[in-house]
């Protein structure tokens, strides 16, 4: 049985921050902190707050923007998170009504009705509650009847996802699974943090995978199979959680937020993702050259040029592998989704193509697709 992704979706946030904005709200508040703390830092008690630079950032990850579910607030240094009001139970939920507005875009590539689905899967790095699932919410909103659940895998939750997706088509669990992922991201950022502070953007993605026979989409791609890796690292860490309130601790302190050892992650990371795919490929008989196109996590564009070189012994050109960081910066699980959603139309019948995500966990996953004469 030919499992498919016949279709895929991005909704993109209407308010954007661009670097510039970013440094400017950061270096005004490590000012007011430096002089508020002026005496202890004096005194060798504390560190002074060093500034942020756009140019580092550019450099450093190749990210020019970023997108943001709710600008008001993020940039506000008496604030610095986003100002997100809460919304009554009987109102759909933040994430749902993003994930909802992908699934929409996908289900019309796919040419797909919400009645044709069987089941949903939210999949991204973090769920706005623990229960009843954003999923479930999804499926009401659709009126799909079927099942739906979260699943949370950081970086790969989109690509373990379609995974989970591929596993239920193959056991004949469902016809067509919306795989979706409302990567809101921005609350869970440091913005008082210079390390941090440039990395992630808010988007929600949404693919549609079903059994070939079915799909009746222009742009259909069977899915050759799938890879996954985990090893666990604490390099990439969130502590928040719901023991939190337990544990008598500050609910909003720096390590219950998004932080990193940074270098370490990229060191550590690269060789496994190249080796994954490397591995993944020849699976198929298939070597690097045979790849049209590489649709890579987009965490950092050094990353994505270190793997690319790695297995192609060569730099790879943005056609090979396309770049969205520049404008997205890292979208947690979607960033492989929206390079593919973007840079897939042009490729011919038979062209063999990879997404693969890798990031925190550590988990790595990939798909080896090739394009449906
Ligand atoms: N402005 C100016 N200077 C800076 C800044 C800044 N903003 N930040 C750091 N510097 C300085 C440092 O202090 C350091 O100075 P010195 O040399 O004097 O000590 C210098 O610049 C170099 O710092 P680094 O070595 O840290 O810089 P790198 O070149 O390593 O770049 C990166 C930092 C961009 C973070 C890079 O290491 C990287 O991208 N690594 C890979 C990280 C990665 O892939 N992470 C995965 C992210 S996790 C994920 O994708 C999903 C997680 C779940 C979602 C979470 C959502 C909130």
């Amino acid at each position: 049985q030919q499992i498919v992704i016949s279709g895929v979706g991005v909704w993109t946030p209407e308010h954007r921050i661009t670097n510039q904005e970013l440094v400017e709200s950061y270096n005004a508040w490590a000012d007011d902190y430096n002089q508020t703390h002026s005496e202890a830092i004096d005194a060798g008690e504390l560190e002074a707050k060093p500034h942020s630079s756009a140019e580092f950032i550019e450099k450093a990850s190749g990210i020019k923007q970023r997108y943001i579910y709710q600008k008001e607030g993020a940039l506000d240094i008496k604030r610095m998170r986003p100002a997100i009001k809460e919304r009554a139970d009987d109102q759909l939920s933040h994430q749902a009504e993003i994930a909802v507005e992908a699934a929409k875009k996908a289900l019309a590539e796919a040419n797909k009705d919400a009645s044709e689905v069987d089941a949903v899967i939210v999949s991204c790095a973090y769920t706005q509650r623990a229960y009843p699932a954003i999923a479930i919410e999804v499926q009401e909103s659709l009126g799909i009847e079927g099942f739906a659940f979260d699943m949370l895998v950081a970086c790969s939750a989109a690509t373990f996802g379609m995974h989970r997706a591929y596993e239920m088509l193959h056991a004949g669990n469902a016809r067509c699974v919306l795989v979706i992922n409302p990567e809101l991201v921005s609350p869970q950022i440091n913005y008082t943090d210079r390390d941090s502070h440039f990395i992630f953007g808010d988007v929600a993605t949404a693919t549609v995978l079903e059994h070939a026979e079915t799909a009746r989409a222009e742009h259909v791609y069977d899915i050759l199979s799938t890879k996954a890796v985990t090893k666990f690292s604490s390099n990439i860490r969130s502590n928040f959680g719901y023991m939190t309130r337990a544990q008598d601790v500050d609910p909003y302190g720096p390590d219950k937020l998004f932080h990193q050892a940074g270098r370490k992650v990229f060191k550590e990371v690269c060789p496994m993702a190249a080796e994954h795919i490397a591995e993944h490929i020849a699976r198929h008989a298939l070597e690097a050259s045979d790849i049209r196109r590489w649709w890579l996590h987009q965490a950092n564009i050094n990353m994505n040029t270190l793997i690319c070189k790695r297995l192609l012994g060569r730099d790879a050109n943005a056609d090979e592998a396309p770049i969205v960081l520049d404008e997205y910066a890292n979208t947690a699980s979607a960033g492989s989704v929206i390079a593919f959603a973007l840079h897939h139309k042009d490729l011919q019948a038979g062209d063999h193509g990879v997404l693969c995500s890798f990031g925190a966990g550590y988990s790595i996953g990939s798909l080896v697709i090739k394009k449906r004469g």
